[in-house]
């Protein structure tokens, strides 16, 4: 039985992307494995959010993951800030992570644009929280997308360069479990970009939540080229709108790319466009209700996040209190 973690920013209301490249594996994982499920508040705080906005958020991401199948029973599911191990850790490898690897990081780059005077320290160091989330439960699996992949290489620098440093076998090496079928979801607006949470454009991406209407609206005004649905992959390349949507109906409809195109090939966008909102809608329709209804009980969610909370403190607080002693801190 392994031991899984993975979180999601409550920065916004999860999406088609955070659903298809993660939160429907964590879903499958739970059979066999114990499943820690972390609504990354912490992580979220990295960008500016509005208060209420971020409390909020981070009920309604609880609701969804219970509405897509977390069992709150079976897994753990908190909110990062309640479990204190996270920051404690994650100091140490503020200090055990290289200025240097960190100045590599990819979605650094993007978040950061070209404003990178202006970010926060916290956008900088968020693979160190990271790779902390993740070894302070020693966790050796971890679910995630394609994006995230050099964000688990680091962490496997840092535990590495941890263990080293200190002469210790304390820290394993971690397992990124990455679904390449549903690896990127990329943006209804710009097919270069992956579909994100904090995108400004609402259009952009199909959020968990949305109704039937919303759906439909937006993949009708997603970006597509003017040529038709090609015959083969092979015709998909240079096309990311095109590739993008195809890759999504192929997800949710469990079929390979080649065959979508065989079903496809020659039509427009529009008749296309009507049988993947169909599509996504069957999926989304059931987790949207299940959301809606879970929501309304706010007081249950909070106990569900706490009890969710002092479980996994009881794991984090005992590897974390080891790795403050390996260090030197005195623990008088
Ligand atoms: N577009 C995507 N396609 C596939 N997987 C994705 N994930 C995120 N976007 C896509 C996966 O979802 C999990 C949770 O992501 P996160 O909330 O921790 O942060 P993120 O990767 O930064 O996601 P967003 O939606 O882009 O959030 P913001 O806008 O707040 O930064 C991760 O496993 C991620 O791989």
């Amino acid at each position: 039985m392994a031991r899984i973690f993975s979180g999601i920013q409550p920065t916004g209301i999860a999406h088609l992307g955070n659903y298809l490249g993660a939160i429907r594996n964590w879903v499958a994982l739970q059979e066999g494995n114990e499943g820690i499920y972390c609504l990354v508040d912490l992580h979220a705080l990295t960008v500016w959010v509005d208060p209420a906005a971020l409390r909020a958020q981070t009920r309604t991401n609880a609701a969804l993951l219970i509405a897509c199948g977390i069992d709150p029973a079976r897994s753990i599911l908190f909110n990062q800030s309640a479990v204190h191990a996270h920051a404690r850790l994650a100091w140490i490898f503020n200090c055990v992570a290289r200025f240097g690897w960190l100045n590599r990081m990819t979605q650094f780059k993007d978040k950061a644009g070209k404003d990178r005077e202006a970010v926060s320290t916290g956008l900088f160091v968020y693979p160190n929280l990271m790779a902390a989330d993740i070894l302070a439960y020693h966790a050796t699996e971890v679910p995630v997308g394609d994006d995230q992949s050099q964000h688990l290489e680091l962490a496997n620098d840092i535990a590495q360069k941890f263990n080293h440093d200190y002469g210790v076998e304390f820290f394993p090496t971690i397992t990124p479990r990455i679904m390449s079928a549903s690896a990127r979801i990329m943006s209804l607006r710009d097919g270069s970009k992956k579909m994100s949470k904090s995108d400004p454009s609402d259009q952009s991406r199909i959020n968990l939540t949305d109704n039937a209407d919303a759906i439909a609206q937006k993949i009708r005004r997603a970006k597509t080229d003017a040529e038709p649905l090609p015959d083969s992959v092979e015709g998909l390349a240079h096309r990311p709108e095109a590739q993008n949507l195809v890759s999504i109906y192929a997800v949710l409809a469990n079929q390979p790319l080649a065959e979508v195109l065989r079903t496809h090939e020659g039509k427009g966008f529009g008749p296309f466009k009507e049988s993947l909102t169909e599509l996504v809608e069957s999926v989304i329709r059931p987790i949207a209700e299940a959301t809606r209804q879970i929501e309304q009980d706010t007081g249950e969610i909070d106990r569900i996040l706490r009890n969710g909370a002092d479980r996994a403190a009881a794991i984090a607080d005992p590897i974390v209190t080891e790795a403050e002693k390996i260090v030197g801190f005195l623990q008088p």
